[in-house]
């Protein structure tokens, strides 16, 4: 080969094998305009007193509920999770996309190890280009999420406002179960014997406090101050493990804007019906008289409690409006809080839901459907061999196929895929251009 042409393959490598690349890569991050935050979670056990009984439970930061990630659309999240507990641990990031990155998704044998104890690990939270509103986290591990979770917040973006009149103020509320005793130790349990004996929580939580109408509970009430004549936006986590809540406040309406970190179109309720792991945003119109409200959430029972019993147990929190007179020996109760079986009022709420679907906040769902899936959802019983024994338990399916552990790195599937096939690409392009010197 000429030396002119030597010269010429040299460029062609150099603009294939660097530049190229490196100014994708210089695209790429132009595209992710917002801020960087950092974040540490330090996990470990923390004396808790509630219902006039101390016990130790694993919390993040030693609080519960944990820590606040409060950030604005199209920023970038570092949160590095140290492990001073005695057992491994990973933390779910729920309902972030996580696009093309399920290295920090936290389920743990699926996308990660447990965070070994004394051990620590930087978790790379990215959220979607669309999302907006309330998220939260949790540990995935074990059920140790109840005890080690947290809100997330994302705002609209700088310079940019909510698809409604901005509030004057807001506030965050999370519900969550209490359990009397070490909740893995029961779940340990419940797993062993194999009965269907269910283990429940003893009282549910608004912002960590069962609240004054739970015996030995209303010690630390939370309360919420107001200003009369005020919006706020109110955004409420249920991360209780394991029941549908109907929350409500006493003489104010609820107007949803929000649920899931998506908009929706804003409807007025006096309830509202929230799922495990769901969150809601609602606006709320300080306008009633100067007073103690009763903010209260309750299960919404979908199950015959003759069979499993429920928690009847009502979790409240004040809000109290600011100014001088008198205060009431009692706050006012939500009337309009639903019944434990009230089934009209949960589906009820349900159908209010619709997405906001505005030109800034649009809602992509595929219009052109070329394949129809029809899916069975349904509980088989499965049989399999553990440590030499015949064991059989029941496990739900989709089309009579449950989920089983992988038994490789699904991980290390995927990056070796991806890689190999941005390999090809350039390798086959650089081929082509080679070709048209030659
Ligand atoms: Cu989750």
């Amino acid at each position: 080969m000429k030396s002119k042409e030597m010269m010429g393959m040299k460029k062609m490598r150099f603009l294939f094998e660097v530049l190229v690349p490196a100014l994708l890569t210089g695209m790429l991050a132009s595209m992710a305009e917002g801020r960087t935050h950092y974040y540490d979670f330090v996990l470990k056990e923390t004396n808790f007193t509630r219902l006039c009984s101390t016990k130790s439970m694993t919390t993040v930061n030693d609080s519960f509920p944990g820590p606040v990630i409060r950030i604005h659309r199209g920023d970038l999240v570092y949160v590095n999770v140290h492990n001073q507990d005695d057992f491994g641990v990973t933390i779910h990031w729920h309902g972030v996309k996580q696009t093309r990155n399920p290295w920090s998704d936290g389920p743990d044998h699926i996308t990660q190890c447990r965070i070994q104890p004394g051990t620590n690990f930087t978790y790379k939270v990215i959220f979607g280009e669309d999302q907006e509103g309330t998220l939260w986290w949790h540990a995935h591990s074990d059920w140790t999420r109840a005890t080690v979770h947290g809100a997330i917040v994302i705002l609209p973006t700088q310079g940019t406002t909510y698809p409604f009149p901005k509030p004057d103020g807001e506030h965050l509320l999370v519900l969550a179960s209490w359990f009397a005793g070490d909740f893995n130790e029961e779940y340990e349990e419940y797993l062993s014997n194999q009965t269907g004996t269910s283990f429940d929580d003893i009282a549910f939580t608004i912002n960590g406090e069962p609240g004054d109408l739970v015996a030995c509970g209303g010690e630390t009430t939370h309360r919420w101050l107001v200003d009369y004549g005020k919006t706020y936006l109110l955004r409420i986590v249920n991360v209780v493990v394991n029941s549908e809540l109907f929350f409500a406040i006493s003489e104010h309406n609820l107007t949803i804007v929000g649920t899931d970190g998506t908009y929706t179109k804003p409807r007025v309720t006096s309830y509202i019906m929230i799922a495990p792991g769901q969150t809601m945003d609602v606006l709320i119109t300080t306008n009633q008289s100067l007073g103690h409200y009763y903010m209260a959430a309750r299960q919404f029972v979908t199950f015959d409690p003759s069979i499993t019993g429920f928690n009847n147990m009502t979790a409240t929190a004040i809000l109290q409006y600011r100014g001088n007179y008198p205060p009431p020996d009692v706050p006012s109760f939500p009337i309009n809080l639903p019944l434990f079986h009230d089934l009209d009022s949960g589906l009820g709420f349900l159908s209010l839901l619709r997405s906001l679907a505005t030109p800034e906040h649009p809602v992509n769902v595929p219009l052109n459907i070329t394949t129809r899936m029809f899916v069975t959802a349904s509980i088989n019983k499965v049989n399999y061999t553990f440590e030499g024994t015949e064991v059989s338990h029941f496990a739900a399916s989709l089309n009579n196929i449950t989920f089983m552990d992988p038994t490789s790195s699904i991980l290390l599937a995927y990056y070796r895929y991806w890689y190999f096939f941005v390999y090809l690409f350039f390798k086959f392009l650089y081929l082509y251009f080679v070709s048209l010197f030659l």
